[in-house]
């Protein structure tokens, strides 16, 4: 027999039964968009097995939409098969090789931009919007999987098969990726791309979502340090030399890296000067737009606000004045136009959506 079409009767030899390849697509689909959006928080390499998940689940859906399509082609390219929800099926079916196209390209280094979302933003977009896809395509034609559809060894083989076929094609792709040399090669474990040079113009300027202050006039601007303190403080942007520096990697989840040095004020020595009471517990940096973030006390002593870039006076775009540098933590928590530093007893999860809806009015 010929390789090509053992592999095929293999492949098809995985099928689960129609109803199981239904709710296995759905369960693809909400397990990406959940491990998806976790990994936008991970920025140390110990968090590589969720990326590594997210590639191989993902790269499965190929095969179960292929036993799907199989299925019910004849649906679609049938007129007299046409209802009002094959409209649906059609979008949902659209959707689902956005994102698996979007997601391959990535991984292959494919850099374009659609106005000014780089093709990881455009494949977290269709990833999403597949979820409530699938979930509607779902109850058109709902059919719960019976006892008939699980067989004890059997499903549980196919399933394990999926998996080794979705890790095979993940091996395939790198192989060919470093074979090839495409740019995708020299992507970060969290999938993004580097930025190389020193200073404000080795990089990106990235909001978050709509945050877009006006440019910010150090001599009318004061950084304040209060709550949990004994001594509240106001500081001048002169009053803050930028005495100490670390080198820190940013990573944004539209999927760029950059290393720098930055030079500014530890933020553990303004804690100090303020007094910050012995049971603080956070440190929450404001923006002037609303945008914040919080580190717990001892990760933030370490921190950096940052008032230069390789030398350079931050620029505007940058977050000048001042900004937070988060070493180990993802660019969206790097808050950009810090005026205050709260100390507080407390963490903040509200953080989680005023990044979503700060700057719009
Ligand atoms: C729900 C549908 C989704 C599917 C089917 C999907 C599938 C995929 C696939 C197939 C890849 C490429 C893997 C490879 O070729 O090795 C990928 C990469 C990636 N996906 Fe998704 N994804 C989905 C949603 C999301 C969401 C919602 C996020 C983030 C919020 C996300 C973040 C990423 C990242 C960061 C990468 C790049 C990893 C790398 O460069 O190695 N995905 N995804
Ligand atoms: N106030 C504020 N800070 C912010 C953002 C924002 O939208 N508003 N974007 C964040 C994101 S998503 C990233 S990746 C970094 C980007 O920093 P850069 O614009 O200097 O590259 O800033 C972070 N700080
Ligand atoms: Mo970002």
């Amino acid at each position: 027999m010929r390789p090509q079409s053992r592999a095929r009767d293999l492949v098809s030899a995985l099928r689960p039964p129609p109803r199981l390849v239904d709710w296995s697509i759905l369960a693809v689909v909400v397990f990406e968009a959940v491990s998806g959006l976790v990994s936008f928080t991970i920025a140390t390499p110990e968090g590589w097995p969720l990326f590594w998940a997210h590639r191989i689940a993902g790269l499965t859906l190929i095969f179960l939409l292929g036993y799907k399509l199989a299925r019910v082609r004849h649906r679609l390219t049938d007129s007299t098969h046409w209802r009002p929800t094959t409209a649906l099926s059609v979008v949902t079916l659209l959707a689902a090789v956005g994102a698996l196209a979007t997601g391959i390209g990535w991984v292959a280094g494919v850099d374009v931009r659609l106005a000014y979302w780089t093709l990881l933003s455009v494949h977290v977009g269709f990833g999403l919007v597949l979820v409530p896809l699938v979930v509607a395509h779902l109850t058109t034609r709902f059919r719960l999987p019976t006892r008939r559809d699980f067989h004890r060894r059997r499903t549980t083989i196919k399933y394990a098969g999926l998996l080794a076929g979705g890790a095979l094609l993940f091996r395939a792709q790198t192989f060919l990726n470093e074979v090839l040399d495409t740019p995708g090669t020299d992507r970060r474990f969290t999938g993004s791309q580097p930025r190389s040079g020193d200073g404000n113009e080795a990089f990106p300027v990235t909001s978050w979502v709509a945050d877009d202050p006006e440019p910010i006039d150090p001599e009318a601007w004061s950084l304040s340090i209060r709550g949990a303190v004994e001594t509240p403080l106001s500081l001048s942007y002169d009053q803050l030399s930028p005495e100490s520096e670390c080198e820190a990697l940013l990573d944004c989840t539209s999927g760029w890296y950059t290393v720098q040095r930055w030079q500014g004020v530890r933020v553990g020595a303004l804690l100090d000067a303020a007094a910050a009471v012995d049971d603080a517990a956070y440190v929450r940096f404001v923006s002037v737009t609303g945008y914040r973030w919080s580190l717990p006390i001892e990760e933030a002593r370490e921190a950096l606000l940052a008032t230069h870039v390789g030398e350079e006076r931050l620029s505007h775009g940058h977050g000048g004045p001042l900004r937070l540098i988060a070493p180990g933590r993802r660019g969206f928590q790097w808050v950009k136009w810090v005026e205050r530093v709260d100390v507080r007893r407390r963490g903040d999860p509200a953080q989680w959506i005023v990044t979503l809806v700060s700057g719009f009015d």
